[in-house]
């Protein structure tokens, strides 16, 4: 009996405590639109005040779609990470303790105009998101983390708090489609060297990893109807390094992890051209009429598949089948660039063909912007990468467009005459020059309506590993992440530089190797 007095009488004084504690705390003024979010949100209006995160923080997600409890747990192991917090998600502990909440809720509401829009309600003593689908929720995600100060507040109360700013953000991409794409052919990278990539790249929305996975100096998925693809064909690459691929396992596992942060991976086999790496395990599908050598060096356009030979597309039906069936995004990409060799007739032949193969295993086709000149389906997507014209018969015929221009967008360009990687064939990209241009203007004559978005493309020649891939991806893929996502109004260079550098902490919590260049003020 005395016990239970106790015990209520303890609960009481508790309660009181936490009253006393939230009507005490007098939060320094803050200001959401002053946040250095990237890619800029559509909408923002600050209120002021904060919500303190702290150890009392609970994450509750909506139980009418279980991916959302997915994306709840995500922010919890991110906010472990930068705060060393252990909050809690979705427990039904006493009541008292919590603070304060955040409510990551699946809505219908009509303001949600696409699948990734979302809405974050700030206040001091709740965060509500609202979105659509959990593709939605997960991009408010990345929001969120940006808001939360790299240190928190001591002072306020007896643990530490970190202060959020309060306020609204309405959001929502310019573009459906925003891609990254690594050649992992030239050079191969290791599954943990994409996990890396990726996480990186979420974290500023991007929606798509596009992955080069053959080319002349290597092929790097095992396909098991034709295992010399990778005995043979994985086993080179430029310098005479050892190579590597990827088993069928292991690009399944970059699959799913790619799918937990709401990014679709897209194949890419390279053909008719740069194939040496393919004819070099199976000569029967050479079609340049000279003996196949394993190839290591940097030129282009030597190789092509014999696009008159039934065996080359009883092959390509393989290999599409089993690419195909690993990848569950709605995309196959044949490359199709610079096939220099091919008979243009043969060219148009093969292209054609192979758009048969791809549509037969459920996908739609996407190739470089070469493919344009065959007589190719509306569902196919082309990508832009150097001849607009191409790109606008395409668009035309009611085809989507990718836009990858390589002056604009190659992430292999050196940023300088001092780079210390890369190549400089389409000139160099600092990297305001890589932020100052509009992908909806970029292309005289194309529509708003045909572009499906941009994709920032690096080519491996002369980088062999995540440091030097950093080196060039960072700090341009941040930028091509804002012009993707945000509202032309919104981009603007002035502007973006300032909230560039202050992605440093996280640039350096993620151990990236960031080009730091001096067009920013680093402090
Ligand atoms: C052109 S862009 C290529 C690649 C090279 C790249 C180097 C494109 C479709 N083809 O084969 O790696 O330039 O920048």
């Amino acid at each position: 009996m005395l016990s239970r007095i106790v015990l209520i009488f303890t609960a009481i004084l508790f309660m009181a405590a936490c009253q006393l504690e939230k009507k005490e705390i007098i939060f320094p003024k803050t200001d959401l639109s002053k946040t250095a979010l990237i890619p800029k949100p559509l909408k923002t209006v600050s209120t002021n005040s904060a919500f303190g995160l702290s150890k009392n923080t609970v994450i509750y997600t909506s139980s009418t779609d279980s991916n959302f409890e997915q994306v709840g747990q995500f922010l919890l192991e991110k906010v472990k990470l930068k705060t060393d917090l252990d909050i809690a998600i979705n427990t039904s502990n006493s009541e008292e303790s919590i603070d304060r909440f955040i409510y990551i809720n699946q809505s219908d509401s009509v303001d949600l105009k696409t699948p990734e829009s979302y809405q974050l309600y700030i206040k001091k003593d709740s965060i509500f998101l609202n979105a659509k689908t959990a593709a939605g929720a997960f991009r408010g995600i990345q929001t969120l983390r940006q808001l939360i100060p790299e240190k928190s507040n001591d002072t306020l109360t007896d643990h530490p708090l970190w202060l959020i700013p309060t306020g609204k953000i309405l959001d929502e991409p310019k573009f459906e489609y925003r891609g990254a794409m690594l050649d992992v052919a030239r050079h191969f990278f290791t599954v943990e060297e994409v996990k890396k990539y990726m996480d990186i790249l979420a974290y500023y929305k991007y929606n798509v990893l596009h992955l080069h996975l053959s080319d002349d100096q290597g092929w790097r998925i095992e396909i098991k109807s034709w295992p010399k693809l990778t005995q043979i064909g994985g086993a080179t690459e430029v310098g005479g390094g050892t190579g590597g691929y990827y088993t069928q396992d292991d690009y399944t596992e970059l699959v799913e992890y790619a799918a937990q942060r709401h990014i679709t991976i897209i194949p890419e086999i390279d053909m008719p051209g740069h194939t040496n790496a393919a004819s070099l395990s199976y000569p029967i599908l050479n079609g340049n009429g000279k003996k196949v050598k394993a190839y290591t060096g940097t030129r282009v356009g030597f190789s092509t598949f014999d696009a008159r030979k039934d065996t080359v597309y009883s092959f390509l039906d393989d290999v599409i089948r089993e690419v195909a069936s690993l990848s569950p995004g709605p995309y196959f990409h044949i490359g199709g660039d610079e096939s220099h060799v091919t008979k243009k007739r043969d060219y148009i032949h093969f292209v054609e063909k192979v758009e048969k193969i791809v549509q037969k295993h459920g996908k739609q086709m996407m190739g470089w912007n070469e493919i344009a000149q065959g007589n190719i389906s509306a569902s196919t997507v082309t990508q832009l990468w150097n001849e607009p014209h191409n790109a606008l018969k395409a668009a035309k015929n009611g085809s989507k467009i990718v836009l990858s221009p390589g002056e604009k967008t190659y992430l292999d360009m050196k940023y300088d005459s001092l780079s210390k990687f890369g190549l400089d064939w389409a000139g160099l990209i600092p990297v305001d020059v890589a932020y100052k241009w509009n992908p909806e203007t970029y292309v005289e004559g194309l529509s708003i309506e045909s572009i499906l978005g941009i994709e920032a493309p690096l080519w491996s020649e002369t980088i062999s590993n995540s440091e030097e891939l950093e080196y060039l991806a960072f700090p341009r893929a941040i930028g091509y992440a804002e012009l993707g996502w945000s509202t032309s109004e919104n981009c603007n260079w002035e502007d973006y530089r300032e909230r560039l550098v202050r992605q440093v902490p996280f640039l350096n919590r993620m151990n990236v190797n960031y080009y730091p260049t001096k067009l920013v003020d680093w402090e």
